[in-house]
């Protein structure tokens, strides 16, 4: 489990001649991002001032991170990249398939029985090709990372949304497909359209009742869903060095809400703490030799509107506690203005659950400030209105808060303790009663809160806060309770005013663990064998995608207009279909159900024109697909947006979707898209969309003249023989478009590898 001292004092090393070199050839002060992005190009100097959210750039980041649901397939692509092993530090984290249920003892043995197959899987790939593998129980993937492997100036990336993490340790942590991991664990470069920058500038201190997931709570409030796209965002001034390393952890977590490709804040002392605290003493040795080239330049402090391409100022000592939701994420309810927003809206303002962890909130602070509260009901004779649920980030944080009595103070209360994992925030709950679909609230300290995400039911309004805000709401039972003004009752009928939270930091007594989960790689794997059961139906080989047949795609159909929202949880659905997430064929039976048809406002029902009969969308899929017909998806603004997941762009390839038409993407979407070989396309006037009706066929008239820059024509012939020409625009670069005409960039991989 060791991290990598050496390879750290390495990047460091290289760090400072690539960040000076940079300096003088962009003859200005650097941000922290472009100090780390300089010092990571793949080809080692920085050239140019690369144009901000313009220019593709290759770079070489130090480490690669997967999760369980996302590295079945990246493993499975990896497989065909004909390498011995992985080519920079790889982990595996077995965190998204453990139901919660009864509590974890329970629930993680059922899990180890039901997934044994991939984890096995899992776990004997990463034995094979030098992977560090984390079992089942160990903890979610980012605590983790945060835990033993981030490190101040590095570049990472993983197989997940939420690698972002780790720029609470000053890193640039990186969301992607899979298909992009094994780029980086083949020994290949890394691309990313050169980022803008957006400075986050944090005045005065938390104080009270606020904490730091309300900083980003407020930022996704004043940047929505999509204000992040394309941009890094810097977070730095008073406000930032005051708080903990695991509170700015929170912070970048959840940027990955607004789009934003990663967050990070500079080298300070909250992070030298957090560092010696995990044992990690020589990091902090070897990061303070550098010290000032992990931190922005202090001229890009004093002036930041000069250098960054936004700037934006929040004031943390008047920031309120937030309360954001419901199905969304980016909308904010400062708390002092719920009672009359929840009425307002006819939101169910009785709490039925309150649910503390996920990536985001499950660190030691965390746990200890929400169980303070607990405590304060408790010691007051408060009985809890709402069910509690908690799952700690790591096996590390659960063993330290058992010893230190946090459990416990959970426990007087009810609290169901799930698995160190992921649990409810990705539908891995089996909520009872979820099934009759009522109306409820629940609050909880996740970062997503869309449609049915926690239990599946559509009329479930999941509203987002801090740890200490979720204990709050869920003891008074009420989603209008302000516990800066209001009082609570308790058993005996007096009245009672909770005080702030308080929880320490990092644990007094330092972290424990007995056995943290960790399996290290066979020394030579070359012996391993990986089987995978022809008649499974969790795991299936990849057979590759066809290469383009060099012609204009004609005759195809419109599969679905997607309407409004459609983030990879309605093209391609967590909670029980994760369970399919190696199984191509398997899983795309979930492909788009959530995603509303723009022509009958239902889910799961589009016409399938040869038959003029109304159907599943993967049904009509499969039937196209049968008939040898290509068809397209269309969909409306941020589409693709949420999870990293590459099912939502494999499952369209496989059922044979060849273009997906929108008015925008979300980053790592679109980058999937094209990975698998499928044409990620934009209206070049948004007003098109409205064009579109459900009888189109559809004909490229000059994909044969495929280039970059160059936009693409596509007709849409209606039922009447009438049509409407509309021209598409794309980001696809002359070795993106090899991609495609090979069918997929594993292919061309795979070619070179033979
Ligand atoms: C999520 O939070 O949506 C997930 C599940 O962690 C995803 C990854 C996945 O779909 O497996 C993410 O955020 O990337
Ligand atoms: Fe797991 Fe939820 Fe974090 Fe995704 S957001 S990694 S599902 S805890």
């Amino acid at each position: 489990m060791a991290f990598d001292i050496e390879m750290i004092k390495k990047v460091y090393a290289g760090m400072t001649s690539r960040v000076d070199a940079a300096r003088k050839i962009v003859g200005k002060p650097l941000t922290l991002t472009e100090k780390i992005l300089y010092s990571h190009l793949w080809d080692g100097v920085a050239k140019q001032a690369y144009g901000r959210g313009v220019d593709y750039v290759d770079f070489a980041p130090d480490r690669v991170a997967c999760q369980d649901a996302t590295a079945q397939m990246a493993l499975l692509q990896f497989m065909h990249a004909g390498k011995k092993t992985v080519a920079v530090p790889t982990t595996v984290h077995c965190d998204h398939l453990i139901l919660a249920k009864n509590g974890a003892e329970s629930d993680l043995a059922v899990a180890n029985k039901q997934s044994k197959e991939v984890f096995d899987f899992l776990s004997s790939v990463s034995d094979k090709y030098g992977i560090g593998f984390w079992k089942p129980g160990s903890g979610i993937i980012h605590q983790i990372v945060l835990e033993n492997y981030a490190f101040p100036g590095g570049l990472m990336i993983g197989t997940d949304s939420h690698t972002v993490n780790a720029g609470g340790l000053g890193m640039l942590a990186i969301g992607v497909g899979g298909a992009d991991a094994v780029d980086v664990m083949s020994g290949m470069s890394w691309e990313l359209k050169f980022p803008k920058l957006i400075g986050v500038k944090l005045t005065g201190k938390l104080s009270g009742w606020t904490a730091p997931k309300d900083v980003i709570l407020k930022v996704a409030d004043i940047l929505t869903v999509k204000g992040g796209t394309g941009a890094i965002v810097e977070y730095f001034g008073e406000g930032a060095t005051s708080m903990s390393c695991t509170g700015k952890g929170t912070i970048c977590n959840m940027g990955a809400e607004i789009g934003a490709t990663t967050s990070t804040f500079g080298y300070d002392d909250s992070m030298r703490r957090y560092l010696t605290a995990t044992g990690r003493q020589d990091v902090v040795d070897a990061a303070d030799e550098v010290a000032s080239y992990l931190t922005g330049d202090p001229e890009v402090y004093a002036d930041p509107a000069k250098y960054f391409d936004q700037v934006i100022e929040i004031n943390l000592s008047e920031l309120e506690p937030h309360i954001n939701g419901p199905f969304t994420p980016d909308r904010g309810t400062p708390v002092s203005q719920m009672k009359a927003e929840a009425a307002a809206n006819g939101w169910p303002i009785k709490v039925e659950w309150g649910l503390i962890g996920s990536c985001t909130n499950s660190s030691y602070e965390d746990m200890a400030r929400a169980a303070s509260i607990v405590n304060q009901a408790v010691e007051h004779g408060i009985s809890p209105k709402a069910e509690f649920g908690i799952n700690p980030g790591s096996e590390q944080i659960r063993y330290t808060i058992e010893r230190d009595g946090i459990i416990a103070t959970f426990e007087k209360m009810g609290t169901k303790v799930f698995t160190n994992a992921c649990g409810p925030c990705i539908g891995q709950w089996d909520r009872a009663g979820a099934d009759k679909e009522e109306k409820n609230t629940i609050v909880h300290s996740f970062n997503r809160n869309f449609s049915k995400r926690a239990d599946g039911n559509p009329n479930t309004h999941a509203f987002v806060t801090s740890p200490e805000m979720v204990a709050a709401l869920a003891i008074s039972g009420r989603l209008d309770f302000n516990p800066l003004t209001d009082t609570l009752l308790n058993d005996n009928g007096e009245e009672v005013k909770l005080t702030a939270p308080y929880g320490d930091e990092l644990p007094s007594k330092g972290f424990d663990v007995e056995d943290a989960g960790f399996q290290a790689p066979a020394e030579d794997g070359s012996g391993v064998q990986i089987l995978v059961s022809e008649t499974s139906d969790r795991l299936q080989l990849l057979a590759p995608f066809e290469a383009w047949d060099g012609k204009n795609i004609t005759g195809a159909k419109l599969l679905i207009k997607a309407f409004g929202k459609c983030t990879t949880d309605h093209i391609s659905m967590a909670g029980p279909w994760l369970r399919y997430r190696g199984h191509l064929d398997n899983i795309s039976n979930n492909m788009l159900i959530g995603a509303v048809n723009a022509f009958n406002q239902k889910t799961n029902s589009v016409k399938n024109q040869l038959s003029g009969a109304y159907d599943a969308v993967p049904a009509v899929a499969r039937a196209y697909k049968a008939a040898g017909v290509p068809s397209i998806v269309v969909g409306d603004h941020n589409y693709g947006e949420g999870s990293s997941r590459e099912h939502a762009a494999m499952e369209p390839r496989f059922l044979g979707v060849k273009a997906v038409l929108v008015k925008s993407f979300a980053r790592i979407h679109e980058t999937n898209l094209k990975k698998q070989g499928l044409l990620g396309l934009t209206f070049a006037n948004e007003a098109d969309y409205d064009k579109i009706q459900e009888d189109d066929t559809i004909n490229f008239t000059d994909l044969v003249d495929f280039a970059p820059g160059k936009p693409l024509s596509i007709e849409f012939v209606h039922a009447d023989g009438s049509k409407d020409v509309i021209l598409a625009n794309h980001t696809y670069n002359a070795s993106q478009i090899g991609w495609f005409v090979a069918g997929s960039a594993l292919n061309l991989i795979a070619a070179e590898a033979s």
